[in-house]
């Protein structure tokens, strides 16, 4: 049985306050072992509303637990999505820890979306309907306590953990590249501490866009034209303090880099 919409509501604004407030609470499956995923979903768009309604506009999706190193990090088992606002980009590539919780980087690679994407779709389709890919950075940041402990619903709930996201300055035709044999090296403070092949992402990452699709699809929604995608993490995601330099290097693709400020 769905939770009543006052109380999927009363969810979306407890997540919401959490983030404006920078306080983790107790994950919602505390209050509601019953959440299911689709009622996850329902508090997700809640959620969102609330900040379309503060004047965030979306300007595409996340996919999240794409990659093995990611399911295993985080004890889940399906890919998910959360959506992304352009208040999420961290332009310049500066990022204050002030008003975080216990944010984390991981490495990733972006799709630009040119044209709508509508129900289930191929690999052929997403790479006709797309302008470009980039390399990315995604900063999560979970408004549960731990950040780790959590069920698929809570993480669904909590827009898939989603912060900020980065995005390389070099976009490139995602059909001139192996994409699925990209060698990508994130480093702290020019020490290399992450390390993977884009195969990683859902074996390829054009098929986190067609699982994103199918997600979309499910609930009877389209990715819009000129949507960005983060495809999801390469590799586990890494604590962030205060001064370090982050650097991903994608190949083919070039560097993308976030400062945290001191
Ligand atoms: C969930 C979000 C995962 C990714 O790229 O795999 C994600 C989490 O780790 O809290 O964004
Ligand atoms: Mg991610």
């Amino acid at each position: 049985m769905p939770l009543p919409s006052e109380e999927l509501s009363a969810l979306a604004q407890f997540l919401d306050a959490g983030r404006l407030d920078a306080r983790a609470g107790a994950k919602l499956t505390d209050r509601h072992p019953e959440l299911s995923v689709d009622d996850a979903y329902a508090v997700q768009e809640r959620g969102m509303a609330l900040r379309f309604g503060r004047g965030e506009k979306r300007v595409g999706y996340k996919m999240g637990l794409t990659s093995q190193a990611k399911r295993e990090q985080m004890g889940l088992h399906s890919p998910v999505y959360g959506e992304l606002t352009d208040a999420m980009e961290a332009r310049g590539g500066t990022y204050r820890l002030v008003g975080q919780i216990h944010p984390k980087i991981e490495p990733e690679v972006a799709f630009l979306v040119r044209d709508e994407l509508r129900g289930n779709v191929t690999r052929e389709e997403v790479l006709a309907a797309c302008s470009g890919v980039c390399a990315a950075m995604e900063i999560l940041d979970s408004r549960y306590v731990g950040f780790k402990y959590f069920s698929l619903p809570d993480v669904i709930a909590d827009n898939s953990s989603s912060s900020q996201f980065v995005l390389g300055a070099e976009v490139v035709d995602p059909r001139s590249l192996d994409l699925a044999h990209l060698e990508m090296v994130m480093s702290v403070d020019g020490v290399p501490v992450e390390r993977a092949l884009s195969s990683a992402i859902s074996g390829d990452p054009v098929i986190s866009v067609v699982q994103l699709c199918a997600l979309l699809a499910a609930r009877g929604l389209a990715l819009p034209a000129g949507s960005v995608v983060l495809a999801g993490a390469a590799t586990t995601a890494v604590q962030l303090a205060a001064g370090q330099r982050i650097e991903l290097a994608v190949q083919g693709l070039g560097t993308v880099r976030v400062d945290v400020a001191p």
